[in-house]
């Protein structure tokens, strides 16, 4: 059976590039410049999108499914050009096209700024989402904020980061369309007024606000292969124009030029904190902002053809990313209770069935919670809300427990309530005000449930599942690692695009020897494509035959960049002292962007880079190890990253990393594991089998039982253990810098001489001899050249789960209940 492929017009697509380099530029395509061509270009497969995008609006506006509304502060979408003509069936037409006219496809793909609106994995989630969503056939709305400043490019100097703006929009998007019709008003500060309506009811109302007009921007998001294109609606701020003159008039001019200020920096950056919060005031307005202006959306484009907004929940649900976009229980509220009159226990019903929260971290730093005084001067008709909503619960709190042997209802109040300690926790209000919570992997669910939310749990059981995240295998493979999705392809069809679960199939190849043989062959031409990009960015070379090992996230503690670089220092060490050992050539690649207030993550970049120059440049090494630092670690170079790993380091200390993704696009592309029993590294392991796998460290439970006893002390293993002495001595005997202080800060982190309990809270010196150890397994296997094969070959393999698709699958099934939109 012949499957139906999408209708693309390949003359129509070459026609339209050279129109639009025209009435875009003035040009010919031989006076255009690269940047010109792809705008040209974009603008083009823009028009092949907008058919295919009314089709799927006009079908969803006549079969009226359920909609998800996706609440997130961060999509993280990565470029768009290449992924889009790979989603419309197109990247050979469009290549051919382009080839025809003497453009290369990815030096075009080269031009598009990478739009990085998200700091890591919960950005980048967002974005794998609503890619299944749209491949899927269900309709969604993501709902997020258009920052003029996405997350910062990182320049590394000297081995320091240092962080500069990242103008995304500075040459226009292509791909958006304005939607001036759509715009809203949000209102913050003032106070509320209380009154009687002509019913006789009382009412609330917010006045002497600041107002700002809410401006959505709408991205196409296009499924694989089947003409749906749902939307990424995001907001941008702008100064309510008439007021400025009325107020003016009215001698308000503070007041008009505070308005204008608030809506020139509302939407100006991202913040560019991950798994921390900032706690700043700007913050909770851009939360606020784009929340408000979604609600009002969604409510009002359910009143556009239905009438009985009770049943709002039939056909709408909010996800909430997060507790970022938790106002949203609040806001909802508000608009059921203030703009259509109904009443508390009405709005209630509504708004806990249409509300659903995802946590995606337990790291205490990372839970949000607001001062009362901040919250409600921001929103005094929000806190109104929040407060009854407090109230009410620990009402509830008390007459279940009261009177029940054994529990301590003060502690659960305690532990549960919205409001406590003059503070507003979000995350218990997304509990409270939702019907479902979920976490990210199994391991990390179940913590959630026996010790983080553990008074929630017991209380109310119901609302709580698990969602093991995933990846889009379409950006992430047939994008990403053309090559190997080709070979995939040939071996067991090209089912796998839209299904990963066949990934299986190729385990029949697993013992094949010709099969391996190409697997790695594969392997090494990717390998050589990233060697290529370092020798150009760095200006290191690096050997394509040597193991490469990568590291690439956020640089944090808990995700343990130390315990790596700490590891090379050894393996420096061992190499210097016996330098006839055989030892196989490995590649150490980091790529991480630090929070630019995060004082130890930037530190740990600096040390990366200074050990990297001692060993890079010794010449007793002799090119054994190299290590590399890639500079501004984003979704674009991600790719060419994950397609070369041989090694996927996921070494968080168990317990902290709560999913991880990057793990899942790492075996995908056939690298294995070298981890810890942490997040979604449970799962991997447990489908590709222990033995293709390398596994050390503490578990979860011993991590959690020494954080229970006050932790441990790192000095025991100082002393007991000369490898340990002597990596850790190094960091501040003046080997990797002039200034012997310079990396007393780490040393002291992991060494705290003052106060044992806060030493090396991530356990890296705890866990650092099964490291080595985990790492010298590593070599050995790859000296088999056969096993090492038939390993990377069954990562590949046995990917199937982790597609978002699955994971999009599970929320329809278990949470969402979408309907699919049919397309004629
Ligand atoms: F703190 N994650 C992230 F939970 O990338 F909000 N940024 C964040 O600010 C948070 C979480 C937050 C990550 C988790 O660290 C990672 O384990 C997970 O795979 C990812 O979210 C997607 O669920």
């Amino acid at each position: 059976m012949k499957k139906k492929t999408l209708p693309f017009d390949k003359d129509l697509f070459k026609r339209s590039v050279l129109y639009n380099v025209k009435t875009l530029y003035r040009k010919t395509m031989e006076e255009a410049t690269p940047q010109e061509m792809y705008q040209a270009a974009a603008y083009a497969i823009k028009d092949a999108i907008v058919d295919h995008w009314m089709t799927t609006q006009k079908a969803a506006a006549e079969q009226d499914p359920k909609i998800v509304y996706y609440m997130s502060m961060e999509f993280l979408m990565g470029r768009a050009f290449g992924n889009n003509i790979i989603n419309l069936q197109a990247y050979k037409a469009v290549k051919d096209a382009l080839e025809e006219l003497d453009i290369d496809v990815n030096v075009l793909e080269d031009q598009e700024p990478d739009p990085a609106l998200g700091n890591g994995g919960l950005g980048r989630l967002a974005a794998c989402f609503l890619d299944s969503l749209s491949t899927l056939g269900y309709m969604a709305y993501g709902c997020g904020i258009r920052y003029k400043y996405g997350m910062f490019r990182q320049k590394i100097q000297d081995g320091y980061q240092v962080e500069v703006p990242d103008a995304w929009l500075e040459n226009g998007n292509p791909f958006e369309l304005r939607r001036n019709e759509y715009a809203k008003e949000v209102k913050f500060g003032g106070y509320v007024t209380m009154y009687t309506d002509d019913m006789g009811r009382t009412m609330f109302k917010q006045e002497g606000y600041q107002v700002v007009k809410a401006v959505p921007y709408d991205l196409p998001v296009i499924g694989y292969g089947n003409g749906v294109v749902n939307t990424l609606r995001i907001w941008d701020a702008e100064p309510i124009q008439c007021f400025q003159l009325d107020s003016f008039d009215k001698g308000d001019y503070q007041k008009a030029v505070e308005q204008e200020n608030l809506a020139s920096q509302l939407c100006e950056v991202l913040y560019p904190n991950d798994n921390h919060i900032a706690g700043k005031e700007l913050r909770l307005k851009q939360q606020y902002f784009f929340i408000s202006a979604s609600v009002q959306t969604a409510v009002q484009k359910y009143m556009q053809n239905h009438d009985d907004l009770r049943k709002f929940y039939e056909k709408a649900v909010f996800q909430l990313n997060d507790t970022h976009p938790t106002v949203a229980v609040a806001e909802l509220m508000r608009v059921l209770m203030d703009d259509y009159q109904f009443s508390w226990d009405d709005a209630w019903d509504v708004t806990t069935k249409t509300c659903c929260y995802t946590n995606h971290t337990i790291m205490a730093e990372a839970l949000e919670k607001w001062p009362v005084d901040l919250f409600q001067r921001l929103l005094p008709r929000i806190y109104q809300i929040v407060d009854e909503i407090n109230r009410r619960f620990v009402d509830q709190i008390m007459r279940k427990y009261t009177g029940s042997a054994g529990i301590d209802v003060q502690a659960k109040i305690r532990s549960m309530a919205i409001l406590y300690d003059n503070q507003v926790k979000m995350a218990h209000l997304a509990i409270v005000g939702g019907h479902s919570v979920n976490g990210v992997a199994k391991l990390h669910t179940e913590i959630l449930e026996k010790r983080e939310l553990k008074d929630f749990y017991e209380m109310m059981p119901e609302k709580f599942n698990n969602k093991t995240n995933g990846i889009t295998q379409r950006r992430f493979l047939l994008h990403a690692n053309p090559l190997l999705a080709e070979w995939v392809t040939n071996k067991i069809g090209d089912g796998w695009i839209t299904d990963l679960s066949q990934m299986d199939k190729l385990k029949a190849f697993a013992n094949d020897k010709k099969a391996q043989n190409e697997f790695m062959e594969i392997k090494f031409k990717n390998k050589e494509r990233l060697a290529k990009y370092i020798l150009e960015h760095n200006g290191v070379k690096v050997d394509p035959k040597s193991i490469f090992d990568v590291q690439v996230k956020r640089l944090h503690e808990y995700k343990r960049q130390l315990l790596n670089i700490l590891q090379v220092i050894h393996k420096y060490n061992d190499i210097k002292t016996h330098p006839s050992k055989d030892f196989y050539p490995k590649t150490y690649i980091f790529g991480a962007k630090a929070a630019a207030g995060y004082l130890t993550a930037k530190l740990t970049i600096k040390l990366i880079n200074s050990v990297a120059d001692v060993i890079n440049n010794d010449p007793d090494i002799g090119g054994k190890i190299k290590v590399v630092f890639i500079e501004d670690y984003r979704v674009s170079n991600a790719e060419l990253i994950f397609a070369a790993a041989d090694v996927s380091e996921q070494i968080s200390t168990a317990s902290k990393e709560a999913s991880g993704t990057g793990n899942m696009k790492m075996m995908l592309n056939g690298a294995v594991t070298l981890g810890t029993l942490d997040g979604a590294n449970v799962e991997i392991v447990n489908e590709v089998g222990e033995e293709n796998a390398f596994i050390f460290g503490l578990t979860s439970q011993e991590v959690m039982e020494y954080e229970k006893n006050g932790g441990y002390n790192p000095m025991d293993i100082y002393n007991s253990d000369p490898n340990v002495k002597k990596v850790l001595d190094m960091l501040v005997d003046g080997t990797f810098s002039e200034d012997k202080e310079l990396f007393r800060p780490l040393y002291n982190c992991l060494l705290n001489t003052i106060n044992s309990s806060k030493a090396d809270q991530y356990f890296i010196l705890k866990d650092f001899e099964s490291y080595l150890e985990a790492q010298k397994r590593i070599s050995d296997a790859y000296q088999d050249k056969k096993r090492w094969a038939k390993m990377a070959l069954l990562n590949t393999a046995s990917c199937g789960k982790f597609s978002s698709d699955r994971t999009i699958k599970e929320y329809v099934d278990e949470v969402w209940h979408l309907d699919k939109v049919e397309l004629q």
